[in-house]
């Protein structure tokens, strides 16, 4: 999780009470939501097999309602139910085991109740602490000593990594704990052993600074109410014509004869092409329209129809399903395309599966269309996106123009048509990475492709970032793939013509006559095999 997303996620922590006598933990989380909870954990320190399914209806509660869920002490639990991370005690396992099990990815979370503890603990492993007890508690059996705001104070004055404050706080005592610079506070009795734990979670939600409590959102179930819903707002009508005769709502639709009709069709899985940590449900929608679309720009074709078909897991909300669509709306509206069909079916893992047809022109620009003589040449700098992925996965958010391009390509339909008008008539989209997919080419025309790239041309902003991270940009430009950026062959002399009218366009390689080898001059340590 990025930094900033942490430190608002810590801010109202609720930890499930084991020996609550009156609320389940699902209950007592329904409540803590509502009162505006950022982050959950399951404790429960009788735990056994039968507990299972209570605690993934919990993460699935967590996951639709975008809180965190933390499993205590059991790295394997939080592993079985794919939970957002674990927190571990000074005598539980080692964070080391947590990251190795869990990933780089997932919240680390270490109890430290003293300065020595905060020097003994690999915090370099974890990402925050919760120091306690701030103050008495009855909750925790073994809890020690209440080490006292000024506790509080030193543990945050000594600790890299933010602190959640533990143990025995309530409303006032919540604003206390802010005011000695407390990331967050963690609550469990103040809600779940409460007479009213809705009024005292929407309380400790106010004193955590939660003006207008965000309400309960239930795990997506009705098929057919959704897709109802979604249909409702989807736009059917290409302004100007309509290319649709009967629109979604029968089995199939009746399109009006075209001309020239290309079909793409493209997939976008979760923690594959996605991840919801780092993009919201709207970007994931917008971007797998560009995407799809990035096919038809590459083929000269207008987008006149997408279909969708949606697998969802059980955790992910009606809301969460409807700002996808919502951002699949955006993206066809700006493309002036209409929504075609779709569906909507369970399953283990959120994925977009799309379907888009367009208009094509006369000409289609094959990738066997490259020719010996020819140069070949990218519509953008490349390698942007990649980096920006990377900087997503090593919580870096300072590179915002490659993080931009990462989570929001465009379809070079702009530059497609400068090309079209052109008549150049080998055009791809770099979905892959310009070594994978200039081999494509290569390999559809026969010829050999050799690279000549001029570091000149790479992007500054790319080579600040490499220069950061001690990678090389080359390497980015050659294999990073998601930039979009339309590769194309052609004469030096059009080109010369073409760059007047795309001034990113720049030089990437040659085609030369076959002589054995598809590609040439590829730097040690970059691939043409793709990974898909
Ligand atoms: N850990 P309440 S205190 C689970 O000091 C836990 O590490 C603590 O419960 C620590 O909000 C505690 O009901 C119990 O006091 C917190």
């Amino acid at each position: 999780m990025l930094p900033e997303n942490l430190k608002k996620a810590l801010r109202f922590y609720y930890i499930t009470d084991d020996s609550a006598l009156g609320f389940t933990p699902l209950e007592q989380v329904e409540f803590a939501i509502q009162g505006g909870a950022t982050m959950v954990q399951y404790r429960n320190k009788f735990f056994s097999s039968r507990y299972f399914n209570e605690v993934v209806s919990l993460k699935n509660l967590c996951k639709s309602n975008a809180v965190p869920f933390i499993v205590n002490d059991n790295i394997l639990l939080a592993k079985a139910v794919a939970a957002d991370g674990v927190h571990l005690g000074q005598g539980d396992e080692d964070p080391e085991i947590a990251r190795d099990i869990l990933g780089s990815r997932a919240i680390v979370g270490v109890s430290v109740s003293n300065l020595e503890e905060l020097k003994k603990t690999r915090l370099g492993l974890c990402d925050y602490i919760g120091t306690g007890p701030v103050f008495a508690t009855k909750t925790k059996k073994d809890a020690k000593q209440a080490i006292g705001l000024s506790g509080l104070k030193a543990m945050i004055r000594e600790s890299p990594l933010p602190v959640v404050a533990i143990g025995g706080i309530n409303e006032t005592r919540a604003k206390s704990c802010f005011e000695y610079g407390a990331s967050g506070i963690a609550v469990i009795s103040c809600i779940s052993r409460a007479k009213n734990p809705l009024q005292n979670a929407l309380m400790i939600g106010s004193a955590c600074g939660f003006t207008s409590p965000p309400g309960l959102v239930y795990p997506w179930n009705k098929e057919f109410d959704l897709i109802k819903k979604i249909l409702e707002h989807a736009p059917f009508e290409n302004t100007g014509t309509s290319f649709i005769k009967v629109q979604p709502g029968d089995d199939t639709c009746l399109f009006r004869p075209i001309k020239n009709p290309v079909v793409t069709t493209d997939t976008q899985k979760e923690d594959v092409h996605f991840c919801l940590d780092w993009q919201t449900p709207e970007e994931i929608g917008r971007k797998a329209v560009e995407v799809t679309f990035s096919d038809l720009a590459a083929s000269y074709a207008a987008p006149l129809s997408l279909f969708v078909n949606l697998s969802l897991p059980p955790c992910i909300s009606e809301d969460m399903v409807e700002s996808i669509y919502e951002g699949i709306k955006q993206g066809l509206l700006k493309h002036n395309a209409a929504l075609g069909g779709g569906n909507i079916s369970r399953g283990n893992q959120l994925s977009l599966d799309l379907f888009a047809l367009g208009l094509g022109t006369e000409i289609f620009p094959a990738r066997s269309n490259a020719l010996p003589g020819d140069s070949l040449y990218c519509t953008g700098p490349l390698g942007l996106a990649r980096a920006g992925l990377d900087s997503l996965i090593r919580k870096d958010t300072t590179f915002t123009k490659l993080i931009e391009k990462f989570k929001s390509p465009k379809a070079r339909f702009d530059a497609a048509q400068i090309l079209a008008e052109n008549n150049i008539t080998c055009v791809m989209d770099i979905s892959d990475g310009l070594a994978g997919d200039a081999k494509h080419i290569a390999e559809a025309a026969g010829v050999t492709v050799e690279f000549a790239l001029n570091p000149g041309h790479f992007d500054p902003d790319l080579v600040s970032y490499c220069d950061k991270y001690d990678l090389a940009p080359e390497e980015m430009f050659l294999s990073g793939g998601e930039d979009y950026e339309l590769l194309f062959t052609c004469t030096p002399e059009k080109f010369e013509i073409i760059k007047k009218q795309i001034p990113d366009a720049l030089q990437v390689g040659r085609c030369l006559p076959f002589n054995g080898k598809h590609i040439l001059n590829l730097p040690p340590g970059v691939s043409s095999f793709q990974h898909g």
